[in-house]
């Protein structure tokens, strides 16, 4: 049975909702904004992690608006629209295609941020919505990830490309990426390594794989999916600039945030970082995975 998107958004960040309730029943005991509400306010935010930057942007704004003026409910909504806006990126929802078949996505991040589960996820994903989706291992460097891909592409019923474990992972990639181009299939998915014996090998690795689809995909990869451990926190945003210096990370899957209390922090990672979040990741199942939808996710947080 599938869940209905507010229901599964509103369980999956159950941790996270339960520190934004103090937000939210902080508008019910007060019905004035003054510099009391605005001081709780910001401390509330504040523990909610949603960051330093993105808690004081959000509270010039109310303080401008509102400021020693009488507000019943409406200040409620001021604040979850100006959430919502700070998560808002003019191509935030949407997963860049190419012109012509296929679509590469490029998927990165480190060891255990949920790269292999959210690949999984992602192509279900499209599967589901009929498209034809072809996955590259390219996370040569344990033979466990290529078989823990296997078992998921099997489960679903999409096509995967391997090589030996200790393989060339770009060769995993061009072998991918021509197949897909010979059968026409609409998405490739590449996963990768997370972590080698240096970073900069990891990082090189990277943009030799990004090149390779270049050259077989004009143009691609379209996307450039970072993987996030949204229970990491800081950590995460060190990651991601990190990566930024290796590749161009075009969106971000936010994953796990159905374990942590952290999910504020999407405020700070998109104010950081300015990379979009384009899909969550709220449990281990295939469907665990959601379009990010700023609006939907801030009315989860205070439902
Ligand atoms: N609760 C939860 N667990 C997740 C989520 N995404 C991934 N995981 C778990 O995180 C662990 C590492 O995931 P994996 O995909 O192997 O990470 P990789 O090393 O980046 O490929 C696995 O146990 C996954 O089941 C999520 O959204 N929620
Ligand atoms: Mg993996």
């Amino acid at each position: 049975m599938f869940r209905s998107l507010m229901e599964k958004l509103k369980q999956g960040l159950a941790k996270t909702r339960n520190l934004f309730a103090g937000v939210a029943s902080l508008f019910r005991l007060k019905g004035r904004v003054d510099g009391e509400f605005l001081k709780e306010l910001e401390k509330k935010l504040f523990l909610a992690d949603v960051g330093t930057a993105a808690t004081s942007s959000l509270i010039e704004r109310v303080r401008q608006a509102y400021m020693d003026k009488e507000v019943g409910v409406d200040v409620e909504a001021f604040v979850k629209t100006h959430l919502a806006s700070l998560l808002e990126g003019a191509e935030s929802r949407v997963l860049k295609t190419g012109l012509e078949s296929p679509t590469v996505i490029l998927i990165a991040g480190v060891n255990g941020s949920g790269k292999t589960t959210s690949i999984a996820k992602l192509a279900y994903f499209l599967n589901k919505q009929g498209k034809t989706v072809l996955v590259g291992a390219c996370d040569t460097f344990r033979a466990a990830a290529i078989d823990q891909l296997a078992i998921w592409c099997d489960r679903i019923g999409v096509e995967l490309v391997k090589g030996q474990p200790g393989g060339d992972p770009a060769s995993v990639a061009h072998d991918t990426c021509e197949k897909a181009k010979a059968k026409k299939v609409e998405f490739v998915i590449l996963d990768t390594a997370g972590r080698l014996h240096t970073q900069n090998h990891l990082m090189r690795e990277l943009e030799k794989i990004h090149r390779v689809a270049g050259k077989v995909v004009p143009g691609s990869p379209h996307e450039v999916l970072l993987v996030l451990d949204g229970t990491t926190g800081q950590n995460a945003i060190m990651q991601a600039e990190n990566f930024q210096k290796a590749v161009h990370c075009t969106g971000i899957i936010l994953t796990k945030l159905d374990g942590t209390a952290k999910g504020g922090a999407i405020f700070s990672i998109k104010q950081r970082l300015n990379i979009p979040v384009k899909f969550i990741g709220v449990g281990e199942k295939l469907d665990d995975l959601e379009p990010f939808d700023p609006e939907a996710y801030v009315a989860a947080l205070f439902s």
